[in-house]
């Protein structure tokens, strides 16, 4: 299926639309808000997991692939998300999390229990001298292995150590893996992401990591990653009309340009993260440091020109229900929000690619800026608090982090409107709203002409109405300036000029705009030499 016309909307479902007053998103509250959707312009919408699991990472931690959480509707409630989509032209897209199950999943207690044919579903070691079988450090903190007394041994976790990692060498695994995609291909999904994908083949999980650290080097874009994918193409989503999406961890241009490659064969784009660490300190998370914009400029040059050389596609992002918010992070909230939003949308929405909204982006949402421990939910959070303050840092300075780096910024309600919860709930919301939503929500925002929604309407068409925005080159402009991002698209006569301010001061610039005329611009009366804070200038000529 194009998938290079599309735009992609995320849709966090615990946090999007509550129906009865339990705190949390359900299916029913997806459907009432569809209109919404359509009414912005989005055709594909990814929905983060929402079959039956224990929640200890939000549905990541799946324990039945078939089947919806109560939590979130019933399977017929799905069947009517599904056709309400469809009388709107809306694909939707499916999270699979194949890279490990829940504990509580049926195949993991089987394992417990000693069936063989479900222990070898998962990955097990014996301990080294009586610890781990190596010092690999689970992403979300502490040990990646967790100790089995009944079967003396440890399996493997990369997340959460209810999270098992799943062993894809198991050509079974293969196969209920493929068997779970077509089950959902069979219910009208055509669109899929995979989590985490290229962690599925692992070199070996028997050596120490040297560094001392999560041993990615040994499951990163593993020897057989490639193979896999291809297989479960030729098994499932490749003989239907599909679009996916391969979540890629610490990967490469190289790999990716295999994962994504136009030939078809593996995935129809990829994520990838990169520019998402240039505030990492050392590319530690939980350390500070403030945007390097040279390098994430630098990165985006090299990723959309390597990717385009390769023959491959891009998807196009800066916020996810695992990031903090971007206009917190690369914007400024306080002082220029609807600027900064709207430079960082055009910026997003015009390279080459696909671009994924997250929802409340589109309205400008910001970080949640909790104080307190208790306002988080998230398992990382929680656990690198504790770890935090094992190594000494102060409350005080862990809630800055925190408030940075929390994946809880990202994922409170949705601001709809200025009621109670921001309309979100009747109830007792599962996480606190950010107190800004009297005035940050959608309402405002539909009643605005100038407001940040109707910008990103207008960049969905140009999406929809210029060629160029769709398959055009992607040429690197301003390369040296370090305040400036800008960027040329060309396709046969057609040119498309995206300059954007990055910084929340102004900047004189030098660009020959002869002939070009301003598409859009996030300032009246641009004379594209003089930028104001965040000023953002899109130009289109045609020869
Ligand atoms: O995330 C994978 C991932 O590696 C991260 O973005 C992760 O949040 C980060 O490394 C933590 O610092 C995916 C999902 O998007 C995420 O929500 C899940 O928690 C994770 O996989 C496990 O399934």
């Amino acid at each position: 299926m194009n998938f290079k016309d599309k735009v992609v909307y995320q849709v966090y479902p615990k946090s999007f639309q509550d129906s009865n007053g339990d705190g949390w998103g359900d299916i029913k509250g997806i459907i009432s808000r569809l209109d919404y959707l359509k009414d912005l312009g989005i055709d594909v919408i990814w929905f983060n997991p929402m079959c039956i699991s224990p929640q200890r990472d939000n549905g990541y931690d799946v324990a039945d692939y078939r089947q919806i959480d109560p939590r979130y509707g019933t399977n017929e409630d799905f069947l009517e998300l599904s056709k309400a989509c469809k009388e709107r032209n809306i694909l939707i897209m499916f999270d699979m999390v194949f890279n490990h199950t829940s504990t509580e999943h049926e195949w993991f207690k089987k394992a417990l229990a000693g069936d063989k044919k479900y222990k070898d579903y998962y990955i097990w070691r014996k301990g080294k001298n009586g610890s781990y079988p190596t010092n690999w450090q689970s992403k979300f903190g502490g040990p990646a292995w967790e100790y089995v007394p009944e079967l003396d041994e440890y399996y493997l976790h990369l997340f959460d150590k209810t999270q098992a990692d799943l062993n894809w060498d198991n050509p079974e695994v293969r196969k209920e893996c493929a068997d779970i995609v077509n089950y959902w291909i069979s219910k009208g999904v055509y669109c899929f992401r995979f989590d985490v994908v290229n962690l599925i083949s692992k070199y070996t999980v028997d050596e120490d990591d040297p560094n001392n650290f999560d041993g990615r080097q040994f499951y990163t874009d593993g020897p057989r990653v490639h193979e896999y994918l291809k297989e479960l193409n030729a098994d499932s989503f490749g003989n239907v009309e599909s679009i996916t999406v391969g979540e890629m961890s610490s990967t490469t241009l190289e790999n990716c340009a295999k994962y994504a490659n136009e030939d078809g064969k593996e995935l129809s784009m990829v994520f990838t993260f990169h520019h998402l660490k240039v505030d990492y300190k050392n590319m530690k998370k939980w350390e500070l440091q403030p945007v390097d914009f040279m390098q994430f400029k630098k990165l985006m040059n090299t990723w959309q020109t390597g990717m385009e050389e390769k023959g491959a596609w891009p998807s196009l992002f800066l916020n996810n229900h695992d990031q903090p918010r971007a206009l917190s992070r690369f914007g400024d909230d306080k002082n220029y929000p609807k600027e900064s939003a709207k430079m960082l949308a055009a910026f997003t929405h015009l390279m080459r690619g696909t671009p994924y909204i997250y929802q409340g982006e589109e309205i400008g949402m910001t970080n949640a800026y909790f104080t307190n421990i208790s306002q988080y939910k998230d398992v990382e959070s929680t656990n690198i608090f504790k770890l935090l303050k094992e190594e000494g840092k102060s409350e005080e300075e862990i809630y800055h982090i925190l408030q940075e780096r929390s994946r809880d910024n990202s994922r409170t309600p949705m601001q709809w409107d200025d009621s109670a919860n921001a309309g979100f709930t009747d109830g007792e919301p599962w996480l606190q709203v950010q107190e800004n939503y009297r005035n940050v929500n959608a309402a405002n925002a539909l009643k605005d002409e100038d407001s940040i929604y109707y910008w990103y309407k207008k960049l969905i068409g140009l999406r929809k109405g210029y060629k160029v925005v769709q398959e055009g080159k992607y040429v690197p402009l301003f390369e040296e300036d370090d305040q400036v991002l800008a960027f040329e698209r060309k396709l046969d006569k057609e040119s498309l000029v995206v300059i954007c301010n990055f910084y929340g001061k102004e900047k004189k610039i030098v660009f020959n705009a002869k002939g070009y005329e301003i598409l859009l611009s996030n300032y009246k009366d641009s004379n594209i030499v003089d930028l104001r804070p965040y000023e953002t200038i899109i130009l289109y000529k045609k020869d």
